[in-house]
């Protein structure tokens, strides 16, 4: 008869979860018993971390993952994290250690209070199971629920006496079970959304995250091209959903209502796939869409359409709804316009401009690199600047949690070991996940990390201008070393303050396959 731990295990290897992200306590030192040989254990030195890695990795490479954190502390420690992951519908598997049950009523020791409680509102579903019995029958449903479109992480509550005991006979057919779930739209959806199009004169296609996610970027690109209309990425896209390089492609929405409702001024019909309506950020007063303008709204996400202030929505799985709109829409006869926008020249300053950086960085990145994006007053000269061809070359934090890009590149990169991986983040972002560095070195994840080190929170200084709140006395982060600190870590560390040094201190990098961290000092962005 097989244990709770031994049949969990076997359902984790039967869905593709033989990676366990995880920094592990007292309360799940029993599940690590035994460790099988071909699971691997990733250790993340703070809980922060650990959710982070997991996201990444799960958003590159489609699959589901198994985070292991310690009881009440550990989850509190990993949830701005999972504000991230609850945002870009990562299927996380969050488990946490509970104290033994025969104690659990009495509150000892690292008992996780109403376990089912703290990670909510960020989860689809959050369980502890009522007996050890009960353990696989959760995981697996906890599997199936975070997979479901809209994914999302959920989380469950393990007591650590429950992995030794013997699992139920029938729980074995856990193992090989299936949950399918794809939703087209129907035929009389499908019809009017098409009806709308064709009869529509200038139409224009916002597109969000979840295009990427479901690997859906050339049906976007053949709808653009049928359609002959622009195509922008949804404000604060946390991945991009559409080549930024292509003629149609204007670039990324900004995030306040007027200012929204103007760049889509001249058109009669938008059509959002795969995004919020929309992920605004500063308040600005306005009309929610330009007048005259309709809007159809495809998403996989019931909370996504329910909440959304104007247009129709229609809820379907985004590759199939993309691949029915493809066949179903009438090809424009026009030519196809060029809707790209040239980014300005730079000259050379010292320290470079980050317009500059990205410029080099494009420059000397092979082809399908994937960036991870955490400089955040510089996100607009990024999307400019940078080439994110293929499906997957760009990854943000989903809810503005600081803290992602670190440990999402290392992530990222252990799933696309094909792909260079660079993170450029700024000199605040830098230190709230910064542990992730130990973990690339240890596990020899060959990431390079591009610290832009303008000594200021340059985001907040420009919210602070939006907001007229004038000057306030959290803006600096001078005097930090980061060469130290990578090094500190175990990851070999560069400085760079001239494209030519940037390009070097990359092609050294590179030649030695490890991690790299290269800090580069910077003015702020061109606003
Ligand atoms: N804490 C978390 C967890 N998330 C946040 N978004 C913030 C605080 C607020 N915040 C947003 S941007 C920012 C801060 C503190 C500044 C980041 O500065 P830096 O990384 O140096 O990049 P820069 O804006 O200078 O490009």
């Amino acid at each position: 008869m097989n244990t709770v731990q031994q049949t969990t295990y076997d359902i984790l290897r039967s869905n593709g979860m033989n990676i366990i992200f995880g920094n592990p306590g007292s309360n799940e030192l029993p599940f690590l018993k035994n460790f099988p040989e071909d699971f691997t254990y990733v250790l993340g030195l703070q809980e922060a971390t650990v959710l982070g890695i997991a996201d990444g990795y799960s958003q590159a490479s489609g699959k589901p993952a198994l985070v292991n954190l310690h009881s009440a502390a550990g989850t509190g420690n990993a949830m701005g994290a999972l504000a991230n992951a609850w945002n870009s519908h990562s299927p996380l598997i969050v488990t946490a250690g509970q104290q033994h049950r025969a104690m659990v009523s009495v509150e000892p020791y690292l008992t996780n209070i109403d376990a089912t409680l703290l990670p909510r509102p960020l989860v689809k579903w959050s369980y502890e199971p009522s007996t050890a019995q009960e353990v696989p029958y959760s995981i697996s449903r906890a599997i199936h629920t975070a997979m479901s479109e809209a994914k999302g992480p959920v989380y469950v509550s393990i007591p650590y006496n429950d992995w030794a005991q013997e699992a139920e006979q029938q729980s074995q057919s856990l193992i090989s079970r299936k949950v399918t779930s794809r939703r087209a739209l129907d035929t009389d959806s499908l019809d009017s959304i098409a009806t709308a199009i064709s009869s529509a004169q200038n139409p224009v296609m916002v597109l969000g995250s979840d295009v990427d996610a479901d690997d859906a970027n050339d049906l976007a690109v053949q709808l653009a091209e049928k359609l002959k209309c622009p195509v922008w990425a949804a404000p604060s896209t946390p991945r991009c959903p559409f080549p930024n390089r292509h003629r149609s492609f204007k670039g990324l929405l900004t995030s306040g209502i007027n200012s929204i409702s103007e760049q889509l001024q001249a058109h009669d019909l938008i059509l959002v796939i795969g995004a919020p309506v929309f992920r605004y950020h500063q308040y600005e007063a306005g009309e929610y869409l330009p007048a005259n303008a309709k809007l159809i709204h495809i998403t996989c996400d019931i909370n996504e359409a329910s909440r959304a202030p104007a247009g129709d929505a229609w809820v379907a799985d985004i590759k199939p709804a993309l691949q029915q709109l493809v066949t179903a829409v009438e090809e424009k006869t026009t030519a196809l316009p060029d809707f790209r926008n040239s980014p300005l020249q730079m000259g050379l300053t010292s320290p470079m401009r980050p317009e500059t950086v990205f410029d080099t960085l494009n420059w000397a990145a092979p082809e399908n690199s994937i960036f991870v994006n955490e400089s955040t007053s510089t996100t607009a000269a990024m999307w400019e600047r940078l080439t994110f061809a293929g499906q997957g070359s760009y990854y943000y934090a989903a809810a503005g949690g600081l803290g992602f890009a670190m440990p999402a590149g290392v992530g990222i990169q252990m799933a696309r070991p094909d792909r260079q991986v660079f993170v450029v983040i700024g000199d605040g972002s830098s230190n709230y996940s910064i542990q992730a560095l130990w973990t690339a070195a240890q596990y020899s994840v060959p990431v390079i990390f591009i610290v832009m080190k303008n000594g200021t929170y340059g985001a907040l200084r420009w919210f602070a201008s939006v907001l007229e709140v004038g000057d306030i006395p959290a803006f600096d982060v001078p005097d930090i070393n980061f060469s130290k600190l990578a090094e500190g870590y175990g990851v070999q560390a560069f400085s760079a303050g001239t494209p030519n040094e940037l390009e070097q201190a990359i092609a050294s990098a590179r030649r030695t396959g490890k991690p790299a961290l290269i800090e580069v000092e910077t003015w702020g962005a061109l606003q």
